[in-house]
């Protein structure tokens, strides 16, 4: 896969300001992101942004079609396809982790900026769950489809039927299976446990863009929490708890526990802040800030973070642990931004 810019000169690193701005190799530190402060307005439209490391080239995916003048919704699906093909990450679409039972099932949304939308749930054997999502929006009367029925949907639609599991995620099944403890942790990029069998058990992309038109849109796919319960849906698919856009305010998308984020109806939240005046940081600040307060004890160990985007094109970010990246790409550069301590406790 061509890439706009290679992923190896983002090196990673956080600041004691909050986080760190990294262009290249150059570091810049961005203490309003510690402080909470608006992130810097993009200058000039289009703009997306997209959460963790792999949001980069999901973005300079997306950015082929922004800075041709194309649309939102086009832009997130084609980014949100990246880290659905990359074998390399396995917490999306192909090479995803299984389920306890070894299956992997895939959980998509997509919302535009009339809010329409669509959604994919426990979807089997089919790469791509985000264009299977846009094609439930766009070609039937439902938002949601789940199991089988996404399958067979998705078929009927002229997806191809492939194997999910790689060998790789296979193996880290097999390990995992070796003690089979079910421990739905989900961080790893702080030092804090995760799930046996494999470093990492987590990461959705959730991508959310504005167009040159002023339009926003958003996706939001992943193969959800490692070792999972075969059946368990997360927030990804759920418009309003993993993703939400709203044309008139903003986009939000979520990552993390989902369980948490379902509760606290998390990306709808945090766009209604932003209609009540907060900025990006802010919103997401709130909405985390909620969630911890409600389970003091669990938020010590879990991750849930949110990514926003206003109508002006300004963002922010806001995550319980350490580490969340998000990656931001306009006219300007592109970026990827290292979330450092909770200013919240
Ligand atoms: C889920 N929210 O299935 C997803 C997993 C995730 O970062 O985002 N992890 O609960």
């Amino acid at each position: 896969m061509k890439k706009l810019f290679n992923r190896r000169r983002f090196l990673k690193a956080t600041s004691l300001a909050g986080a760190s701005v990294l262009l290249g190799d150059k570091e810049l530190k961005a203490s309003s992101l510690a402080t909470g402060q608006e992130t810097e307005p993009a200058q000039g439209k289009p703009i997306v942004i997209s959460t963790w490391d792999f949001g980069v080239a999901a973005n300079a995916e997306a950015w082929k079609i922004l800075k041709a003048g194309g649309r939102a919704l086009d832009a997130v699906e084609m980014g949100a396809r990246v880290p659905e093909s990359d074998l390399s990450n396995q917490s999306v679409g192909k090479g995803g982790l299984p389920d306890r039972d070894g299956i992997v099932t895939l959980d998509a949304c997509i919302m535009d900026e009339k809010g329409n939308c669509g959604s994919v749930a426990g979807l089997e054997d089919i790469e791509h769950a985000i264009s299977v999502a846009r094609k439930v929006m766009e070609n039937t009367p439902h938002v949601m489809l789940v199991g089988d029925g996404a399958r067979q949907f998705a078929l009927s639609q002229g997806f191809k039927k492939e194997k999910l599991l790689t060998p790789k995620s296979e193996a880290a099944w097999k390990k995992w299976l070796i003690k089979s403890e079910y421990k739905p942790v989900i961080n790893s990029e702080n030092g804090l446990p995760s799930m046996p069998g494999d470093s990492k058990n987590h990461d959705t992309i959730g991508i959310l863009a504005l167009d040159a038109a002023g339009n926003l849109s958003g996706a939001c796919t992943t193969s959800g929490m490692a070792y999972k319960l075969h059946g368990r849906v997360g927030d990804s698919p759920i418009i309003g708890a993993g993703l939400y856009v709203d044309n008139e305010v903003g986009a939000v998308a979520a990552t993390g526990v989902g369980e948490e984020v379902v509760r606290s109806v998390g990306s709808f939240l945090v766009v209604e802040l932003m209609r009540q005046g907060l900025n990006p940081e802010n919103a997401c600040r709130e909405a985390v800030k909620r969630i911890m307060e409600k389970k003091p004890e669990l938020t010590k160990n879990i991750q849930v973070g949110f990514i926003a985007l206003n109508k002006k094109g300004e963002y922010g970010a806001f995550a319980i642990q350490t580490g969340f990246s998000f990656a931001v790409c306009d006219n300007n550069d592109q970026k990827l931004l290292v979330k450092s301590k909770s200013a919240i406790r």
